[in-house]
């Protein structure tokens, strides 16, 4: 590993930042963060970023893309190991940070759906993606057990957007789950999960929301309306 601090380029809001971030304080490796305006992306940004996102993990001269890269990266250069060992049981934790990034998609689709119908789509669709993580969790605290894995990295970014729809209405998403609520709650304790983002992270998440002039927004400004009508 490089003896030069990494630099993370992030942005306030990136869920995909956080788990960069939470696995670099799970491993307890020092980094600067820099926030950029991804709505002016700088020029040095663009020549570090071929597909211009963020999170961008900065090593001396070299500078590695995609989130799931840099936290393999991580995992390979440090030696407080948060994948499982066993190859089928690290294979399925793979995949299941595949299915909080599709998650974090289908999110970005609920919060902008122009319309009610296209809304309620999204809504079905999150609520399914949410009880299928419900069958795949163990007995907790955590994913697969006591220990905090990269699988739960991905996840914790997922369920800040929960707590900002619970400020808006009752949508249904965790009807008939039974062990979402203790690994919702597992997660929002983590340290590493606390201090991954900004005291203004939630005002600023919600502003986003209120900004994107979708179906969603327009609730934010009836919340009353909002409960149990998705
Ligand atoms: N697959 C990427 C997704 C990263 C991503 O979507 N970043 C967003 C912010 S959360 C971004 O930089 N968007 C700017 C853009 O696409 O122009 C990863 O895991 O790093």
């Amino acid at each position: 590993m490089t003896t030069e601090p990494y630099v993370l380029v992030s942005h306030t809001l990136c869920p995909y930042v956080q788990r960069a971030i939470i696995t670099l304080t799970e491993k307890a490796v020092p980094f600067h963060r820099v926030d950029i305006d991804l709505a002016n992306k700088p020029d040095w940004f663009r020549v570090i970023s071929p597909l211009g996102r963020v999170p961008v993990l900065q090593i001396g001269n070299d500078a590695l893309f995609e989130s799931a890269v840099i936290v393999e990266y991580l995992e390979e250069v440090t030696d407080q190991p948060m994948h499982p060992t066993d190859p089928l049981e690290k294979a399925r934790h793979r995949a299941w940070i595949e299915m909080a990034s599709a998650t974090l998609d289908t999110i970005a689709g609920l919060y902008a759906a122009p319309d009610a119908a296209a809304f309620e789509a999204k809504r079905a669709a999150l609520a399914d993606r949410l009880a299928r993580l419900n069958a795949a969790l163990d007995d907790g605290p955590y994913f697969s057990g006591a220990k905090f894995r990269l699988v739960d990295a991905a996840w914790a970014p997922v369920f800040r957007y929960l707590d900002a729809f619970d400020g808006i209405g009752d949508f249904r998403l965790l009807s008939g789950t039974d062990k979402i609520a203790g690994y919702r709650a597992a997660l929002a304790a983590r340290p590493s999960v606390r201090t991954a983002v900004a005291a203004d992270y939630p005002a600023r998440l919600l502003d986003h929301l209120r900004q994107r002039g979708s179906h969603l927004s327009q609730l934010m400004d009836q919340p009353l309306a909002a409960a149990g009508t998705a």
